[in-house]
């Protein structure tokens, strides 16, 4: 049931209309500044509603579509509708619907991927257009015209602030003990900007609530639907083995004495690999950890059940359907524990740097020298987005790239002579790990990268092929210092793309 008492300003309830009443103040070619970030916080209603009237437009020979920016990629409600509807001509900065995946891969929408910490800056400076309309998801409106936000931050307060006209979504499925978690603070723009005041992941430098310009707002939409994420497929042994991996080398640096005997700040990316790994922290001698990252998934929410973790700050929630339910019922009890902020705080590499956080992210592919590739399948087909691996990979004080070393059941190679594509390049890439083992490539030259990363990260069936490739390299190749056979660095690919194996 709708629970209409979550609005409380008289102002902004005399604004309250359908979902499809509120579509209609959406036009042809404009840009929608929206809510989202993963499965969380994305609005529900008035994109149902747009794409029906997208469909009944088509029908009638005439084109509604428009252009969308997100916080990073949303639930089937948002990008799934209206791509089914074909109605997205242009979006940014990051998705991972597969019915929009398809439409971009076949060329159907335009899509500009960029790093997470990069929207605002480029999009406040003009370089994109003007915002049109923000259409954001909130918990409640306070009397005071205040927001709470819902279960993500991303670029919401910087939608309200440069979108021409507001439609507020407010969903009453968010539990209204989400109001504390959030710290709103507002990143100065070029020339005016200033550190950002967090010096520790614990801090809170904002305010708790979004704030809005109540004359902008022409439509708030009540609604009642539950977030959707995908669940998490279980651990299986080659992500243990990942972790493990992991877990020996951050103790083996502890030992050293090159990090804290409670590490430095965890950040952990996206996908089954990076929730795995957090899984498996669980297990290790790691206390008092803390977490400055993009999205807190279900693993972060087991170690800090199990008392490994004292707090995460993040910018969203990304739960298995089930966590999504259990947090929205005790939300209460991670106040102070748990902080959501805009992602050009959380992503932000000032930030990061000044906190000296640990990455680990998951990746598509790995050449034997560690250029990244994290997405792009086959150099040509788009997989999600670089999303903030980017902004923590540069700025980490250890970056870690892990992978299964091979995918397709064996058929691809996730270690190749030559990426297919490049996200981050060797110099934001400092340890490389498969279920096979890990490679600390800090100091090394590339072709001791490369005999490292063949040794200890390439699958059996591909590592003597590897070696071939690099010895004959080392033979022929032009320059000495990265060698390639240029002819032959892409042929794994093509061969795959032909064959349907990297195996020779
Ligand atoms: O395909 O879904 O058809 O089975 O890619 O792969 O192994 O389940 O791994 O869920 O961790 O995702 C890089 C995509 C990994 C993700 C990527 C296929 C594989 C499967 C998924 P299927 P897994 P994950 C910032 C972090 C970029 C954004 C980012 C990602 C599917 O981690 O989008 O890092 N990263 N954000 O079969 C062909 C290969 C393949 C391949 C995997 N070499 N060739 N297909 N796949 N490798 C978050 C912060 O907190 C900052």
């Amino acid at each position: 049931m709708i629970d209409h008492s979550r609005i409380s300003c008289e102002t902004l309830k005399a604004k309250v209309m359908s979902a499809e009443e509120a579509a209609e103040l959406i036009k042809p070619g404009t840009t929608i500044g929206a809510s989202g970030f993963t499965g969380s916080g994305y609005p529900k209603a008035v994109p149902a509603a747009l794409a029906a009237k997208m469909k009944k437009e088509q029908a009638e020979g005439r084109t509604l579509r428009v252009n969308l920016w997100t916080g990073a990629s949303t639930g089937p409600e948002l990008d799934g509708v209206l791509a089914e509807a074909n109605g997205i001509e242009f979006r940014m900065p990051y998705q991972s619907d597969p019915t929009l995946r398809n439409r971009i891969n076949a060329g159907e929408a335009g899509y500009f991927d960029n790093h997470l910490s990069c929207a605002v800056p480029m999009t406040a400076s003009g370089a994109l257009g003007p915002l049109h309309t923000a259409l954001i998801e909130v918990t409640a409106i306070r009397p005071d015209g205040k927001l709470v936000p819902s279960s993500s931050v991303g670029n919401n307060q910087s939608w309200l602030d440069q979108a021409e006209q507001v439609i507020l979504e407010v969903n009453s499925w968010q539990n209204e003990a989400l109001e504390g978690i959030h710290d709103i603070y507002r990143v100065a723009r070029f020339p005016n900007t200033q550190p950002i005041p967090i010096v520790r992941p614990d801090d809170i430098v904002g305010e708790r609530f979004l704030t809005v310009d109540p004359k902008k707002v022409v439509a708030v939409v009540e609604t009642e639907i539950p977030d959707r994420n995908l669940p998490f497929t279980a651990p299986d042994e080659a992500s243990k083995k990942i972790a493990s991996n992991i877990i020996d080398f951050l103790t083996h640096e502890v030992k050293k004495g090159r990090l804290p005997e409670n590490l430095l700040p965890l950040q952990s990316g996206v996908g089954n690999i990076a929730n795995a790994v957090l899984h498996g922290l669980g297990d290790s001698p790691f206390e008092n950890l803390t977490s400055y990252t993009e999205v807190i998934q279900d693993g972060m929410i087991a170690l800090m059940k199990s008392g490994k973790l004292r707090m995460a700050s993040a910018t969203a929630f990304s739960f298995s359907p089930d966590m999504a339910e259990e947090l929205n019922n005790t939300m209460d009890q991670y106040q102070g524990r748990l902080i959501l902020r805009p992602q050009d705080v959380s992503n932000s590499p000032e930030v990061i740097r000044r906190l000296g956080c640990i990455a680990m992210n998951a990746l598509i592919e790995a050449d034997i020298y560690g250029n990244v590739n994290s997405t792009h399948v086959m150099g040509s087909r788009v997989m999600n987005g670089i999303g903030g691996s980017g902004d923590f990979a540069r700025s980490a004080s250890i970056s870690i790239f892990m992978t299964p070393s091979t995918a397709k059941g064996g058929k691809i190679s996730a270690i190749v002579p030559m990426a297919s594509h490049v996200d981050h390049g060797t110099q934001d890439v400092q340890v490389l790990v498969t279920e096979q083992g890990l490679a600390d490539l800090r100091g090394l030259t590339p072709k001791q990268r490369a005999e490292s990363i063949i040794k200890n990260c390439a699958h059996p069936d591909y590592r003597d092929m590897l070696m071939d490739y690099f010895n004959r390299a080392k033979e022929t190749s032009v320059g000495k210092h990265t060698p390639v056979i240029l002819d032959e660095a892409l042929s794994w690919h093509d061969r795959f793309v032909k064959t349907g194996t990297m195996l020779a």
